[in-house]
C-alpha cells in the first residue's frame, strides 16, 4: 500500500523553515555540546551486479545529509561511520571526543535491515542510564519503521516474517525512535528536546520524559514505542507523514558531510580524527549528489512519486554549481552520481541546471572540465532533450541510467517502447553520453522470443546494438510503499521460505527471485544470469577495443571489465538460491506482512505508516 498523501496545501514546509530551524539550533548548540555518531548499515552479502562498484565506492548521500544538517546546525562533534568501509564497527565500544556519544543514529535501506538491527542490538547492551539516544532512519524507516523496534535476529524482517511469541516481542532490544522522513524531522525533534533539556541531563532521559507526556506528537515523521515499566514495547505511536522541504536550495551544503567520515578500517571503535580531506576521493571516488527528488510517472511497482507527495523538488543551477565547486575544491572528486529519480522530469529546470554548470568558471574551477557525472532519467524525457544533447555534454553529463524495464510494454508503459528506446540510446551514444539500461524481468517475459522482440535476450541485443554501455536486469520484487506490494503478497507470489531457508531482507534486491507466480521460478533466476552473461563476456570486452574511436571512448571496455567481475560475484551469490528453487519446496506468503506491534496515531486512530488496516488515505498530523 502506498504511503498516505498529506492534505493539499500542507505537504510542504513553509518556505525558509529548514534554513530557519538550523539558525535556531545554532543559537543553542554550544550550550548542549552534543556528540553524535551516525552509522550506515550495509550487508556485504548484497555485493553483486549491477551495483558492485557504486555500492562501496560512493559514500551514500543519506547519512552524509544528516551529518551535514547537524554540523550546519552547530553540532560539530558528529561522525559518520559506513559499514561499507568499516565492517567491524561496534557501536557499544565507540567514543567520540573521549566519551560515549549522546546520540547514535542508524541509517538503513530495507535491504540492510539485518546489520541495522545488529547495531541496534549492540548499542542496547549499554546500560539504559548511559545509553545514547538511538535514532533509526533511512528508507527502511520510511516504509517499514517497525523494523527498528524488533531486532531479535532471524525473527522479524522485511521478508522473514516469523512472528515471535507475543510475550517476547516487547523484550527485543530496540531503537528509541524511528525518523520516517528527512533532515527536517530530525532537527525538529532535536529542537523540541533541547528546549526542555535540563543542564547536563542525558538527552535520552529528556527524550523519554517528553515522549511519555506526548510531547513528540506534534513532530510529524516519527514513530516511537510506548513501553511498560520494564521498558518493553507495548505499541508504536506514529506521528504521521513528514512535511517535505519544497526548495532543495534550503538543504545544507553537502561538503560538510564528507569532512566527518570515519576512515575505512577494520577496528571496532572510532579513530580520534575523521578521514582526512585529501583521502576522501580515494575512499569515495564517486560523489553522490542530491539534485532533484520525485518523478512525474507513477509506475505501479515504484514508491517514489507518493513518497514525494507527488511533488518534484529541485535545487537551482546556481546552488548546484556552487556545491560542485566546493566539492571539487575541498576533495577533488571528479565523478558524481545524481541521486535523482528522474533528472529530466521538468525540462526548463533541467536546462537551467545544465546551462549553469556548463558556464561555471569560479575561482579557477571550470566545472565543464573538472566534473563528469551521470544520473537517472526516463526514455521519454531523454528524447524530449534531443536538441540539447550538446549542452548535456558541455555540462559534464556522461551517463544516463534509463528505466527501460520491458520494452514490449507488458510490464509498464512510460514511453519506452522499442523504437523510442533505441532512438534515445543511439542519440546519447552519438553524443558520447553512455546509455545505461535498467531492465526489469517478470513472469510474463520469455528469455528468448522468435516471433517478436519481447524476449529478454532479444531486448538486450537491441540495446547493445543501439550503444548500451551497461545493463542491469532485476527481477520484479515487491517494493514497500508501491501500489503493487499488497497484491504480490495476497496473490501468493511472494516466497517466505525456499528449501527450508527463510527469505531474508537482503534478498529483496532484484537479484534473487523471491516472488513469482510460476511453478518453476528457477527459470527466472537462471534467465537473469544468462542475460548478464550474454551482455558481459570476454567477446564483447575485446570487441569494445574496436570502438575506442567512438564518442563513448573507453566506457564500453571499462564497463565490460567491471561487469564480468560483477557477474562472477552475482553467480557465486545466487547460484545456490537457483538450486534451492529447483529442488526445494517453496512456501508462499498468504497475507500482506504488517509489523509485529500494534501501531496507532497519537490520537488513537489509524497510523499513517501502518499496513493492511488503512482503509483509505489519511493525512499526517
Ligand atoms: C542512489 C541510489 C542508489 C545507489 C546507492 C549508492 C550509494 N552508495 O549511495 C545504488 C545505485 C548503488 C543503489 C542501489 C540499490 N538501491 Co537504491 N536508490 C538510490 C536513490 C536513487 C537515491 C538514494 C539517495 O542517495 N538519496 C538522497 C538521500 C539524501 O536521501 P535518503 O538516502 O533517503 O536519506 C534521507 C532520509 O532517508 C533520511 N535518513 C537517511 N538516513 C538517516 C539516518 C538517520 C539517523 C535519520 C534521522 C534520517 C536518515 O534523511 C536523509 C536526508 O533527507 C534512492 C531513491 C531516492 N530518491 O532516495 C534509491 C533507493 C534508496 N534504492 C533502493 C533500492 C531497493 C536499491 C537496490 C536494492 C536496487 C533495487 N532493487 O532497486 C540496490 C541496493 C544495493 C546495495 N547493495 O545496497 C530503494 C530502497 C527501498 C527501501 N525500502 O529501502 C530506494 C529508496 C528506491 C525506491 N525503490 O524507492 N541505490
Ligand atoms: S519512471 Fe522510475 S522513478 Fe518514475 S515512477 Fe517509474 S520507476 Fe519510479
Amino acid at each position: 500500500m502506498p504511503l498516505p498523501i498529506r492534505d493539499s496545501g500542507d505537504q510542504l514546509l513553509p518556505p525558509g523553515e529548514l534554513v530557519d530551524i538550523r539558525r535556531r539550533l545554532r543559537a543553542v548548540a554550544d550550550r548542549h555540546d552534543l556528540a553524535t555518531v551516525i552509522a550506515c548499515a550495509f550487508d556485504h552479502r548484497t555485493r553483486m551486479l549491477p551495483f558492485i562498484f557504486a555500492d562501496t565506492r560512493m559514500a551514500p548521500a543519506g547519512p552524509r545529509a544528516i551529518g551535514s544538517a547537524l554540523i550546519d546546525s552547530g553540532f560539530a562533534k558528529t561522525r559518520i561511520v559506513l559499514q561499507q568501509w568499516n565492517r567491524n564497527f561496534q557501536p557499544s565500544r565507540m567514543q567520540l571526543d573521549g566519551r560515549m556519544p549522546d546520540i547514535f543514529g542508524v541509517s538503513s535501506m530495507s535491504l540492510h535491515t539485518a546489520p541495522a538491527r545488529a547495531m541496534i542490538r549492540d548499542i542496547c547492551r549499554i546500560d539504559p542510564a548511559r545509553r545514547p539516544l538511538v535514532i533509526a532512519g533511512g528508507s527502511m524507516c520510511v516504509y517499514e519503521p517497525w523494523e527498528a523496534f524488533y531486532t531479535t535476529e532471524g525473527e522479524w524482517g522485511t521478508a522473514t516474517r516469523k512472528a515471535a511469541p507475543s510475550s517476547e516481542k516487547g523484550d527485543s532490544p530496540h531503537a528509541d525512535v524511528a525518523v520516517t522522513g528527512e533532515e527536517y524531522v530530525l532537527l525538529n525533534l532535536l529542537e523540541v528536546l533541547l528546549a526542555e533539556r535540563g543542564s547536563g541531563e542525558p538527552i535520552r532521559q529528556t527524550f523519554l520524559r517528553i515522549r511519555d507526556r506526548g510531547g513528540l506528537d506534534g513532530v510529524p515523521g516519527l514513530v516511537y514505542p510506548r513501553t511498560d515499566a520494564a521498558g518493553r514495547v507495548i505499541e508504536l505511536v506514529d506521528t504521521g507523514i513528514q512535511r517535505l522541504v519544497g526548495d532543495l536550495d534550503e538543504l545544507p551544503f553537502a561538503d560538510a558531510g564528507y569532512a566527518i567520515l570515519e576512515a575505512p578500517g577494520k577496528g571496532a571503535t572510532l579513530a580520534s580524527q575523521p578521514l582526512a580531506a585529501n583521502l576522501v576521493r580515494k575512499a569515495s571516488p564517486i560523489g553522490s549528489l542530491t539534485i532533484t527528488f520525485g518523478c512525474k510517472f507513477s509506475c505501479e511497482y515504484c514508491p517514489i512519486p507518493v513518497y514525494n507527495q507527488r511533488h518534484i523538488r529541485s535545487k537551482s543551477g546556481d546552488r548546484l554549481a556552487e556545491e560542485l565547486v566546493r566539492l571539487v575544491k575541498a576533495y577533488k572528486i571528479r565523478y558524481y552520481f545524481g541521486t535523482d529519480d528522474n533528472f529530466l522530469n521538468n525540462q526548463p529546470r533541467a536546462l537551467a541546471i545544465l546551462e549553469k554548470i556548463a558556464a561555471t568558471d569560479q575561482g579557477g574551477i571550470r566545472l565543464r572540465n573538472k566534473v563528469r557525472w551521470g544520473t537517472e532519467a526516463t526514455v521519454h524525457d531523454t528524447l524530449a532533450m534531443r536538441d540539447h544533447m550538446d549542452l548535456m555534454v558541455r555540462a559534464g553529463l556522461r551517463a544516463l541510467w534509463l528505466g527501460v524495464e520491458d520494452m514490449s510494454g507488458a510490464l509498464v508503459r512510460k514511453g519506452q517502447g522499442h523504437d523510442r528506446t533505441v532512438e534515445a540510446f543511439k542519440l546519447m551514444a552519438d553524443h558520447g553520453i553512455a546509455p545505461m539500461a535498467m531492465m526489469m524481468h517478470h513472469d510474463a517475459q520469455p528469455l528468448l522470443s522468435t516471433r517478436d522482440d519481447s524476449g529478454l535476450l532479444n531486448q538486450i541485443n537491441l540495446l547493445r546494438k543501439a550503444g548500451a554501455v551497461s545493463v542491469q536486469v532485476l527481477m520484479i520484487t515487491p517494493s514497500a510503499g508501491s501500489k503493487l506490494f499488497d497484491g504480490m503478497y495476497t496473490s501468493g507470489q511472494v516466497f517466505t521460505e525456499v528449501a527450508g531457508k527463510g527469505v531474508e531482507p537482503r534478498m529483496y534486491d532484484g537479484n534473487h527471485v523471491i516472488a513469482s507466480g510460476l511453478s518453476e521460478p528457477w527459470r527466472k533466476q537462471l534467465n537473469i544470469q544468462i542475460a548478464y552473461l550474454f551482455f558481459y563476456n570476454p567477446l564483447r570486452f575485446f570487441a569494445g577495443f574496436f570502438k575506442l574511436g567512438s564518442k563513448l571512448k573507453k566506457k564500453p571496455v571499462g564497463m565490460q571489465a567491471l561487469g564480468m567481475v560483477g557477474l562472477v560475484h552475482t553467480i557465486r551469490r545466487t547460484i545456490g538460491w537457483a538450486g534451492r528453487l529447483i529442488f526445494g519446496r517453496i512456501k508462499r506468503a498468504k497475507d500482506v506482512p504488517a509489523g509485529p506491534f500494534p501501531m496507532r496515531s497519537p490520537t488513537g486512530g489509524v497510523a499513517a505508516h501502518a499496513r493492511g488496516e488503512r482503509a483509505d488515505i489519511t493525512s499526517g498530523q
